[in-house]
């Protein structure tokens, strides 16, 4: 059993739930007894529609696709495909060569394109396409709202939940007269009969043991909100597309 305390292999990921009794994808065994049946590789196009590539890993760098018709660094699509340098795809969240720290949802970028063009329009004066067009953007409008209320009542309850968080190291912090204290520090303060102050202490130790050790980690655990992970750097293929999101099936066109 691997109890929470054990720390993952580095390659947990490839190992197999039978045989290493880890929860991996099996990726290593599978290779072995494909191996061992002599059975050889063919070539595949993968084509990453979401999260992110390491391009230059060392296990990827030299299978990653490379656009044909483009010359790397020279700031011209020589393809004319519309994207420039785009030897290994494209990332369509950022642009060119770049990671996203902080990547926006399919519908808040289509709620700030239709706002462009629909914020303060008088719907009475609208016909046609351009009709249909606002219909779309009002529902995209209410359902952007709707999350907004979600994710903002998700932060204060999440900021409702670090108070006591922060208030156990501020008093710890003054108790001590130190900063950022390790565990075995902690361990040693002597609470006394002080029951503020103890409560305080096993507040810390249960935050440590879930990371939280220093007050820059606090800092970030209230910026991150618990559902999005944020930084990646997405290649995509130009020739694929993205299937379209609930909110948007219900367009009419
Ligand atoms: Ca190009
Ligand atoms: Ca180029």
């Amino acid at each position: 059993m691997v109890s929470a305390q054990t720390k993952a292999p580095e390659n947990w990921f490839t190992l197999d739930a039978t045989k290493d009794k880890v929860q991996g994808t099996g990726a290593d065994e599978a290779l072995r007894r494909l191996k061992e049946k002599g059975k050889k590789g063919q070539t595949v196009i993968v084509a990453v529609l979401d999260s992110g590539v390491e391009v230059d890993h060392e296990d990827l760098k030299d299978v990653m696709w490379v656009n044909p018709g483009e010359i790397p660094g020279n700031g011209i699509d020589d393809d004319k495909n519309g994207y420039i340098d785009d030897i290994h795809g494209w990332n369509f969240l950022s642009g060119k060569g770049g990671n996203v720290n902080h990547e926006t949802l399919e519908l808040t970028r289509e709620y700030a394109r239709l706002s462009k063009r629909f914020k303060g329009t008088d719907p009475k004066n609208l016909y046609g396409e351009a009709k249909k067009e606002y219909e779309y953007y009002e529902k995209v409008k209410t359902a952007f709202e709707e999350q907004r209320a979600e994710a903002e009542a998700d932060l204060a309850n999440a900021t409702k939940q670090i108070k006591p968080i922060e208030d156990a190291f501020d008093m710890v912090e003054k108790a001590t007269g130190k900063k950022d204290l390790t565990a075995e520090e902690i361990a040693k303060i002597d609470a006394g009969s002080d029951a503020d102050l103890k409560r305080s202490i096993a507040i810390m130790q249960a935050v440590m043991a879930q990371g939280v050790a220093t007050r820059a980690d606090l800092e970030e655990a209230k910026k991150k909100p618990a559902s999005t992970s944020t930084t990646s750097s997405t290649t995509t293929s130009t020739l694929t597309t993205t299937p379209a999101p609930w909110w948007a099936t219900t367009r009419t066109t």
